[in-house]
């Protein structure tokens, strides 16, 4: 689909309705994932959205990456969000008065024209930054897009490996829950439970203004959000240190499909690529020794600090589906999961549930404690054609791109009924229901 054809379309034909939602979030360099809730650059909102964007313009979704990889880090970091200057600092909490990159981030390299977050997000956009290429070769080589993206792509994967290993066994830990991006999955409550959360009159939410308030995280949580967010500034962004370290299996999947990627980026460039795929199949082993569990048919996060396996069944631990060399027999386990009792795909869900149907903190509404989301079951979707599982790929494909329209493009929905909830007009919701209209 192009953008001309995009012009003959039906007005109410759903690309159509997905280009407006991109468009009315486009800024002129980047997509905000909402007007209201979110008004700034989020870190994998950005790959997911430029996914969708080389749909319907290859430029725009080249910009979209080129403006975040823009406010790297010299550390190699990618910063979770990049702050917009015209809006009004008290439009979202935590702006950039509280992360104060151009001061407290200086040590680690962030840029002194942007203002960031100090923390990262799940590292989608060298898989992004590959479909993107694929949608217009012509154009990607005409503006040198993969050869000006690539070293920055890979200091990115640099810094997550070799500063971000916090359990020793090869795999990347997220410090803050904000990173993974599920932020109050009850995967991190026990981990959490150690945080001393900073007092409640420390700080002034911006959230519960948008949206639905009784669907967002507690003020208990945000306390503890901002204590570990606290911490790790005051140590001016230094690795290795904090209270909170979590191996997560969606995060480090992520990587791993993002190492293939760039070994496709880097064999187009003419240079090696063995080398990065077989650090991909590494980092898979890995994955499998430390985060496998058997007994739940699934991958399991792993507590750093305490050591063992969390218990608790989140969506994190279906996404390495997406992982080409994964054994057969987990595809299967996977695949058995997903569409059991605890996740009830293509029985009682429409989409995959954000958690455990069956777990004792599930809630059909709370924002990452139940509802399904878009991303993950785009995800999650990608992985079953991969592996041949064609008939779950096409109920989850169908569904996904009948309630992105129905709900009007939601944030995220009743994984049951498919109810709207949170924001309208979400970006990656736009963008992956377009993705996968093609
Ligand atoms: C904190 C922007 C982001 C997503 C995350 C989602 C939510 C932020 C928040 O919104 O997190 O980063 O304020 O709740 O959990 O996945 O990237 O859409």
């Amino acid at each position: 689909l192009t953008a001309h054809a995009l012009s003959y379309a039906p007005p109410d034909a759903l690309p159509v309705r997905a280009a407006r939602v991109l468009d009315a979030n486009w800024t002129g360099a980047s997509t905000v994932p909402s007007r209201s809730l979110y008004p700034h650059q989020w870190s994998w909102d950005s790959a997911f959205i430029a996914i969708g964007l080389r749909h319907l313009s290859p430029l725009r979704a080249q910009t979209e990456l080129e403006t975040l990889l823009a406010a790297q880090w010299t550390d190699g970091r990618l910063p979770h969000i990049v702050f917009n200057p015209s809006v009004p600092l008290d439009a979202y909490f935590p702006g950039p008065d509280f992360w104060r990159s151009t001061t407290a981030g200086r040590a680690a390299g962030a840029p002194r024209t942007v203002q960031t977050s100090g923390i990262v997000q799940p590292p989608v956009h060298a898989l992004a930054a590959w479909l993107v290429h694929r949608a217009d070769p012509g154009l990607s080589h005409a503006r040198g897009f993969l050869a000006r993206v690539y070293p920055r792509l890979a200091a990115w994967h640099r810094y997550l490996l070799r500063r971000r290993d916090l359990g020793g066994g090869g795999l990347v830990s997220v410090v803050h829950p904000w990173e993974q991006g599920m932020d109050n999955s009850p995967c991190w409550d026990a981990p959490l439970a150690r945080i001393d959360p900073a007092p409640a009159r420390s700080f002034r939410r911006a959230d519960l203004d948008h949206g639905a308030p009784e669907d967002r995280p507690t003020d208990l949580d945000y306390g503890r959000y901002v204590r570990l967010a606290v911490e790790y500034r005051d140590a001016r962004y230094a690795d290795g240190h904090g209270e909170f370290a979590v191996e997560d299996p969606s995060f480090n999947a992520l990587l791993i499909a993002s190492e293939h990627a760039l070994a496709h980026i880097a064999a187009e460039l003419g240079a090696g690529s063995a080398a990065r795929h077989a650090r991909a199949e590494r980092l898979t082993a890995a994955l499998v020794e430390r985060l496998w569990s058997a007994e739940s048919g699934m991958f399991l996060c792993r507590d750093v600090s305490g050591g063992e396996l969390i218990p608790e069944r989140g969506v994190s631990g279906l996404i390495p589906l997406l992982l080409p060399t994964l054994p057969g027999e987990l595809v299967t386990a996977l695949v058995r999961t997903l569409t059991g009792p605890h996740f009830g795909l293509g029985g009682t869900t429409r989409l995959v549930p954000s958690y455990d149907l069956l777990g004792e903190a599930f809630d059909p509404h709370r924002y990452w404690r139940g509802p399904a989301w878009f991303n993950t079951s785009w995800l999650v979707e990608r992985g079953l054609r991969l592996h041949g599982e064609r008939a779950p790929a096409d109920v989850l494909g169908a569904a996904l791109l009948q309630l992105a329209e129905a709900s009007g493009f939601a944030e995220y929905v009743d994984p049951f009924t498919g109810e709207a909830c949170g924001a309208r007009g979400f970006g990656w919701t736009a963008a992956l229901a377009l993705d996968l209209h093609q």
